[in-house]
């Protein structure tokens, strides 16, 4: 869906605008927000390129500088920083491998190393480090489950423990923290669910109490919080959606009014898409407002599967090799 230059109408998607406007981003290395995303470029280019992968438009970017870049930030211990010459971490080793898995160019990488890295990440009690330094978080989990599997180098971590220390996570309100006894939180939700939905593990879930919880974040406006009594914001119509949609209960909240507050967080002229109405756009947001809208089968957005954060497309020929 997209719109002519003289006649944008209220209430659909401005994909072209959202292309130019991701389009742009890459090229302002000197503003603001390029220098204060410096040191997680990887995430940005993993947001930007699977928008545009949604909006089917991938074409628009040079593969080969994206590729040649990504594997400059690659650390001699096989794991991948946020920008050359910054340090590891398995958050932008799971963004360098799935930009590579939408370019379908997998095959660059020493597998082996790379999935040494994450593997050895593993804690005894089945968490993980983000990095060497150790902090611990579900997220942790999540990232390095996901890496692993779109790898096929599951068989490298303890498995059983990995699960057996997110279900540790799980709270009496059905959802999940980022520690054993942290509060629930939409966003440690999907990582403890993605982990699960990979792991084949989904059974350790109460589907109805966390699908209860997870309706509960629709506000008046249409939006979805990360926990109670806080802010919509656009991200959640992914962290909260994938969630529900993996567990099988996303019929539980009204997904036009979604839809409609996911549209009037855009910047109608400039393209982009903010947190909530009025706010300034940013890369973070465009990505999880069209991540939420393509989960919502929006039109001419490409499906979006919710456990990998990747195309359809590109999962069914990666792990499904269809
Ligand atoms: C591949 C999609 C993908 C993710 C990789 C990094 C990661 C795995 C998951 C992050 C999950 C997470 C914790 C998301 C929440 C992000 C967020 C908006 C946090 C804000 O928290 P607060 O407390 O905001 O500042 P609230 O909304 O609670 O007021």
């Amino acid at each position: 869906m997209s719109s002519t230059s003289s006649s944008f109408q209220m209430g659909e998607l401005v994909a072209d605008r959202h292309v130019r406007y991701i389009l742009m981003a890459e090229k302002k290395k000197e503003s603001f927000e390029s220098v204060v995303m410096d040191h997680l470029r990887m995430n940005g280019a993993y947001w930007g390129l699977t928008t545009l992968a949604l909006l089917d438009k991938l074409g628009s970017v040079s593969v080969d500088e994206v590729v040649s870049w990504l594997m400059t930030c690659q650390h001699e211990s096989g794991g991948f920083a946020g920008n050359t010459g910054h340090d590891p971490h398995v958050l932008y080793t799971l963004s360098a491998v799935q930009i590579l898995a939408l370019f379908d160019k997998l095959d660059i990488l020493d597998v082996g190393k790379v999935s040494s890295y994450v593997a050895g990440l593993q804690n005894e009690d089945g968490s993980f480090s983000g990095d060497m330094w150790g902090e611990v978080d579900t997220r942790f989990s999540y990232i390095s489950i996901c890496c692993l599997s779109i790898l096929k180098c599951l068989d490298k971590i303890n498995v059983k423990k990995a699960v057996d220390y997110i279900v540790s996570c799980k709270n009496l309100d059905g959802g999940f923290g980022c520690t054993p006894g942290a509060e629930s939180h939409a966003g440690q939700i999907f990582c403890c669910v993605g982990a699960l939905a990979i792991t084949g593990s989904l059974h350790h879930v109460d589907k109805d109490l966390l699908g209860w919880w997870l309706c509960e974040r629709q506000v008046k406006s249409g939006g979805l919080n990360g926990r109670p009594e806080k802010l919509p914001d656009v991200c959640y119509s992914w962290w909260v959606l994938s969630s529900l949609i993996m567990i099988d209960r996303v019929h539980w909240i009204d997904k036009a009014k979604l839809v409609k507050f996911i549209l009037d967080c855009q910047d109608l002229e400039n393209g982009g898409i903010s947190d909530r109405p009025d706010d300034a756009v940013d890369i973070f947001h465009t990505y999880f407002g069209v991540a939420g809208l393509s989960l919502l089968e929006y039109p001419g957005v490409k499906a979006i599967d919710p456990a990998y954060a990747l195309p359809v497309d590109v999962i069914n020929r990666i792990i499904l090799n269809k």
